[in-house]
């Protein structure tokens, strides 16, 4: 057989069902082949961070390897920043690029370029297939590195006279690794006594848990301490969102935030995340001295990466969660069961305040015009049953639609990742395709949308029902709260804010975009309309974009 059609039987075997991409010469004989295929279906997206973005999160919803397709220097060049994101998300993509012939690569002739040089830095590992006879063992290292914590995209630059080779390989199954690892008897009793005596327990965690599916295990592990849970780099369901000592995010901008809800504790359990994620960290003074800090991930990379921790180990969230309470529950007295009751107490009524507080506060404007956030989100959380999965990209809409949309399984809330846009059009097209017979919302800015745009035209040529929601305040309004921030007075402006943060000069038409794009749309600027607006969308069986008016103040 040919080296493409080997290519593709690789992929076959290893059960790819979509080759997300946007094609060129170079990729062209690959492509040829491909149609005589139709295990693999190729996803057409229109420009290659969609295709990138797609694939994300088609693979966080099905907790596999996604594969895509990029064009040489050029396709390759407009994925870099997307490439970025899913670097640091750690979510595992194999890449494949198409690059001319190997006999004139040193011509240096029009779009040459060192591919492995432009993505280095924004994968865990790239490489170039050499010859037709190597091409599927390439596939099964990529897989195989691509699927070993920390998880990561892999990227291939195939050349193109490689293809045509006549080979003979074997094709197989690539190799999962399995990391479910067991941490020693010791360190459990160690960090079981360790914890025991905490007054003041504080859990953080992220997306480890999802992908080890320690959900369950964190929850009891909690309710056994009693200590409060919060989100780091979490960006799925965790933890149930419902669950009384989930106090939430730990935020993504300024360390100053992330440091009020740790500097008390005397014991700090980091479980599958790292410390701390948001864009400006404090260096120093985040936890009180005392502090002893245990650390469980299979991340090394990630553990103790800048904060001291007393125990650290390498090992299965799930696994270690589970053990951990076995010994616990084994050598708990009553005494620390009623101190873990009251704490836990204590922190189901903080959360029930806060979040009624925030409700009755939300009640004094639900009527108002321009729409508010929290309006949107009470109509929309009507709309949503436990099967339906949601994208997030709502940015500063986001705390008001977890205010009324509290998942509580894996699978039903993905978030943005990393602080990149764009990726809320294309992750509601990629968790349709990893879901095909479940309700998908994506809910995303103005800002957001527009860099994610193409993605609508791919939605509508495979026909994907998602429902597209527009948050719609004709601004990049963090940009404000963060400057505010700045400025070092939450209320009030210091001055005008720069005029690149308004985008309503014109306001974006998501509507006749979408139209142009095969996708139908509804413009809501009345809070009355919203929900009849959201039972067409919902009830249409077509993608159907819903952009709504909001207010921009601040
Ligand atoms: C690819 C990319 N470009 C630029 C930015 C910088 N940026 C961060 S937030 C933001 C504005 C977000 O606006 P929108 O999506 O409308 O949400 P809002 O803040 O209005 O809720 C921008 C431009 C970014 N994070 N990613
Ligand atoms: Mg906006």
């Amino acid at each position: 057989m040919k080296a493409k059609e080997a290519l593709i039987r690789q992929l076959i075997a290893d059960g790819v069902k979509y080759l997300f991409g946007n094609p060129g010469t170079s990729e062209e004989i690959f492509n040829d082949v491909l149609t005589d295929f139709p295990e693999i279906k190729y996803i057409l997206c229109l420009h290659e961070t969609m295709a990138v973005s797609m694939a994300e999160a088609y693979s966080r919803a099905t907790q596999k390897p996604a594969f895509v397709q990029l064009h040489c220097s050029v396709g390759t060049g407009n994925a870099i920043g997307m490439l970025y994101q899913v670097k640091r998300s750690r979510t595992p993509l194999v890449i494949l690029a198409g690059e001319g012939p190997l006999d004139v690569y040193n011509m240096d002739a029009q779009m040459a370029a060192d591919l492995q040089d432009m993505v280095a830095p924004v994968t865990k590992w790239c490489t170039q297939i050499r010859t037709g006879a190597e091409a599927a063992r390439m596939i099964r290292r990529a897989v195989k590195v691509a699927t070993t914590p920390p998880y990561g995209p892999v990227y291939l630059s195939v050349p193109m006279n490689c293809l045509d080779e006549e080979v003979d390989i074997e094709i197989r199954p690539s190799t999962k690794i399995s990391t479910r690892i067991y941490p020693t008897k010791e360190f459990i009793q160690e960090a079981v006594s360790m914890l025991l005596v905490a007054e003041n327990p504080v859990f953080l965690m992220g997306d480890g848990l999802a992908v080890s599916g320690a959900k369950a295990e964190a929850e009891r592990f909690a309710e056994l301490l009693g200590c409060p849970i919060y989100g780091a780099d979490s960006s799925e369901v965790n933890v149930s969102f419902q669950h009384p000592l989930f106090m939430g995010l730990t935020g993504h901008m300024f360390g100053t935030a992330s440091r009020e809800l740790v500097k008390d504790a005397d014991v700090v359990f980091i479980c599958g995340t790292y410390i701390f994620p948001e864009v400006f960290p404090l260096a120093d003074n985040v936890f009180r001295p005392d502090v002893k800090i245990i650390h469980v991930d299979l991340d090394t990379w990630e553990t103790a990466k800048n904060f001291v921790a007393d125990m650290a180990v390498m090992a299965d969230p799930k696994l270690t969660l589970a053990v951990l309470c076995e010994e616990l529950e084994r050598v708990m007295t009553d005494q620390h069961r009623t101190r873990a009751k009251e704490r836990t107490e204590k922190f189901r009524h903080q959360g029930l305040e806060a979040r009624n507080q925030a409700i009755a506060r939300d009640d004094q404007t639900i009527d108002s015009k321009p729409i508010k956030p929290a309006r949107l989100m009470r109509e929309l959380a009507g709309f949503i049953t436990p099967e339906t999965a949601i994208y997030d990209e709502a940015i500063t809409c986001s705390e008001d639609l977890l205010r009324y949309i509290r998942p509580t399984e894996v699978g039903q809330y993905f978030q943005v990742r990393e602080g990149i846009l764009g990726v809320g059009i294309p992750g509601g097209v990629g968790l349709k395709l990893a879901y095909p017979y479940r309700p998908v919302v994506t809910i995303f800015g103005d800002g957001g949308g527009s860099f994610g745009i193409h993605a609508l035209y791919t939605a509508a040529r495979y026909d994907l029902p998602v429902v597209f929601i527009v948050c719609n305040n004709a601004s990049y309004k963090i940009l404000k709260y963060n400057l505010l921030n700045y400025w070092g007075d939450p209320s009030t402006p210091a001055r005008p804010f720069p005029d690149n943060m308004e985008v309503n000069n014109p306001i974006l038409d998501f509507c006749k975009i979408a139209e142009g794009m095969g996708v139908t749309g509804f413009r809501v600027e009345e809070p009355s309309k919203i929900a009849e607006t959201l039972q067409k969308a919902f009830t249409m069986g077509k993608p159907c974009l819903v952009d709504v008016l909001l207010d921009s103040s601040l």
